[in-house]
């Protein structure tokens, strides 16, 4: 799947945007997923022990931005060769950790969403536009699929 370059570009453009206040994004974030899948809370380390989300954690932040980076180099790659490569060790590492902590499918439907509300928030209504949230969404969903099916393999 090809991505145009314009949307390439309101990517990186909304990453900026985003990576200005990265304490808070991540947060918010974060703060979104169990918004919609309060369920998932035990999943994670960070928050094992207490019923708050922690305001400032190294962990949170950076996995936060890491799941956002790696989703603006998937649109990068959908606009240069219209698909997703994920380098073999970084995908071995995320599958195995995702398979561990009992990641299923739907779960990256919730992170999904969770994704591309902090995109819009962050840039705001005016900035935000149809054309950002579908190359947003398709670059996300590429990158799932691969972590879904080295996920599988390891089943
Ligand atoms: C950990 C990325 C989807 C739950 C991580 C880490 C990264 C990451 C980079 C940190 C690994 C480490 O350094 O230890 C992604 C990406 C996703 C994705 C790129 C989708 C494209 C999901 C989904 C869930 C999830 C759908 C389910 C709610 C977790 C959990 C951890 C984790 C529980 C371990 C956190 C901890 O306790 O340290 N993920 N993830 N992830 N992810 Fe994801
Ligand atoms: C890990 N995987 C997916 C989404 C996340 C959001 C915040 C912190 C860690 C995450």
């Amino acid at each position: 799947v090809f991505i145009a370059e314009k949307q390439e570009a309101l990517v990186k453009e909304s990453w900026e945007v985003l990576k200005q206040n990265i304490p808070e994004n991540s947060l918010r974030f974060f703060t979104l997923v169990l918004e919609i899948a309060p369920a998932v809370k035990n999943m994670f380390s960070f928050l094992k022990d207490s019923d708050e989300i922690p305001q400032n954690n190294p962990k949170l932040k950076a996995h936060a931005v890491k799941v956002f980076k790696m989703t603006c180099e998937s649109a990068i790659q959908l606009r240069q060769k219209g698909e997703v490569v994920v380098s073999d060790t970084t995908l071995k590492y995320l599958g195995s950790v995702h398979v561990e902590k009992g990641v299923i499918d739907p779960h990256f439907q919730v992170v999904k969403e969770a994704l591309m509300r902090t995109v819009k928030e962050a840039v705001g209504d005016q900035k935000w536009s149809d054309e950002m949230g579908s190359a947003w969404g398709e670059a996300y969903d590429q990158l799932a699929a691969a972590i879904k099916t080295e996920m599988k393999q390891q089943l």
